[in-house]
């Protein structure tokens, strides 16, 4: 176990600045307008820094920054803007503990994942689409003997991208890796609850970017996240957050005439066959530990498997096992390398959450785990901890419908493979599901009948660069990471060419 020193005091990888301002054009400057707000982490509370709070004319600063960096940056090969992308990919894995520190006390998830995965999995994804452009080098068909088609790949401009709080570092370098690696110039806007750990990361990585090719604005949502997404002079949105908000997007991409990539939010079914009982072995094991993964990062994560369908046969001696285990996991100082549920990432967060414990219970949900705020001392008793927690009920109920966005566990039983995946489709999102079993035509045959952009079989959470992601019905529209990406930031150039001297 290892406990990293908090930001700010003695021995710490990071003294956070009293103030954050906006980076535009390559250099941190204030908001036109001077005005700053808190920042609180939530591992104690605590107001820790403030950030800017900016207004139309820091956007409009920003987008038109943007654009006189697009010409150079559009024309420079695919080669050099590769080069970039890897050098920012070694620069996040030498300042990794910094970052992940900054991360952790930006939104509280545990160390241990900041460290595993957010960052980690960050430097790869700018890896990745360093390579992804090189494979992209390849111009031309031969249509006939004389006629060639040339296809460019051209960027599109000025992209505006809005991103959440739950992975802010990892969303960051979802939408910045491929938007940048095709030529396009970015306007970011953070979320106003975790607006601290990219800065930090942008403050390493500055001086590898050209002025203005990364342009990050902080603010509210619904004072400059409306302004960007409405702004006459983006040329594409890509969005994570509240299918709510995400709707409002989709209606501004539709004025503008300009595509849009909205990745929502989603009540994933975590699906348990019987066979996975058949042997007490490590297969078994995997499915207890895969039944708890909705707790991972505090289950604000639009994939979390908020809902476990168990078959009937194995419900009364799966659920005790993988329950007691649940038991084990610790909550307490995310910086702790051995903390396994962080605290939400705001006070309102956590009340949404306690609300809908309550509903649960109100609607005849049994509580099998948790059900209330998670109790620390010190000065961590000022977090926003709850204790994960497990409701058993019916798929109907509000807490097997709605995002809760927390770490709830929503649980039912079924009887056999049809019941399953009626019960999983009985949902109106399709972001993620998990199905396990030890049958290879049952695990194929539930993946493609449930609705849904990404299907884990015998495995959750896992998200390498390279496999698409993205919704089905109201979970979004588009495909975030892999290679098609790449086509969302994109428009193709045709050349027809003749080089015959006959007449046509
Ligand atoms: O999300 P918002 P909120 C879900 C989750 C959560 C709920 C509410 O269920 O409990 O949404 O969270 C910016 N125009 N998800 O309210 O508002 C905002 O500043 C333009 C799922 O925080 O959608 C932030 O940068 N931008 C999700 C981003 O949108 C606007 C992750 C997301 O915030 C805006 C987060 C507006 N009108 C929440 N209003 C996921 N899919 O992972 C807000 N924003």
């Amino acid at each position: 176990m290892t406990t990293y020193a908090r930001p700010n005091t003695q021995g710490s990888l990071i003294d956070f600045a009293g103030q954050y301002e906006n980076f535009i054009g390559g250099e941190f400057v204030p908001p036109i307008k001077g005005k700053y707000g808190e920042v609180r982490t939530p591992v104690t509370g605590q107001v820790y820094t403030s950030v800017a709070r900016s207004t139309s004319e820091d956007v409009d600063r920003a987008v038109d920054v943007a654009w006189k960096a697009f010409p150079a940056w559009s024309r420079a090969s695919n080669a050099e803007r590769a080069e970039v992308l890897w050098k920012i990919a070694e620069r996040i894995d030498e300042h990794r503990e910094e970052i992940a520190l900054a991360e952790t006390w930006d939104n509280g998830k545990p160390i241990r994942e900041t460290l595993g995965a957010d960052i980690p999995l960050a430097a790869d994804h700018f890896r990745y689409f360093a390579a992804a452009i090189r494979a992209q080098e390849q111009v031309s068909t031969q249509i006939d003997h004389d006629t060639v088609s040339y296809q460019f790949r051209e960027p599109l401009g000025v992209v505006a991208q809005i991103i959440p709080w739950n992975f802010p570092i990892l969303m960051a370098a979802w939408k910045i890796a491929p938007a940048l690696a095709a030529g396009n110039t970015i306007v970011m806007k953070p979320a106003s609850e975790t607006p601290i750990s990219l800065m930090i990361l942008v403050e390493r990585i500055q001086d590898l970017l050209p002025p203005g090719v990364l342009n990050i604005v902080e603010g509210k949502g619904s004072e400059i996240g409306t302004v960007l997404s409405r702004h006459s002079k983006i040329r594409k949105l890509a969005f994570t957050g509240s299918t709510e908000v995400g709707r409002d997007i989709a209606l501004d991409a539709a004025q503008l005439l300009i595509p849009a990539t909205l990745e929502l939010g989603g009540k994933s079914p975590n699906i348990f066959f019987s066979d996975i009982a058949d042997h007490d072995d490590g297969f078994y094991q995997k499915a207890l530990e895969g039944f708890n993964l909705f707790a991972f990062n505090k289950g604000e994560v639009c994939t979390c498997p908020s809902r476990a369908l168990v078959q009937k046969s194995i419900f009364d001696s799966f659920v005790p096992r993988a329950v007691e285990r649940l038991g084990t996991a610790k909550q307490i100082n995310p910086l702790d390398t051995d903390c396994q549920v962080g605290p939400q990432v705001s006070a309102r967060q956590r009340d949404k959450i306690l609300d809908y414990i309550r509903i649960g219970k109100q609607e005849g949900a049994t509580v099998r785990a948790g059900g209330g705020p998670g109790e620390l001392d010190g000065d961590l008793a000022g977090g926003y901890y709850i204790q994960p927690t497990v409701l058993e009920g019916e798929n109907s109920m509000r807490i097997f419908q709605e995002e809760i966005f927390g770490p709830v566990l929503a649980l039912t039983p079924f009887e056999d493979y049809d019941d399953a995946i009626r019960i999983a489709n009985d949902t109106s999102y399709g972001l993620g599901a998990g199905v396990w079993t030890r049958n290879g035509n049952r695990a194929y045959r539930a993946g493609r009948a449930i609705q849904a952009g990404r299907v884990w079989t015998n495995c959750y959470h896992m998200y390498p660069a390279g496999a698409p992601f993205g919704g089905y019905k109201e979970s979004g529209i588009g495909r975030e990471t892999d290679q098609v990406i790449l086509n969302a930031y994109q428009q193709i150039k045709g050349l027809l060419v003749s080089y015959t001297e006959e007449p046509q």
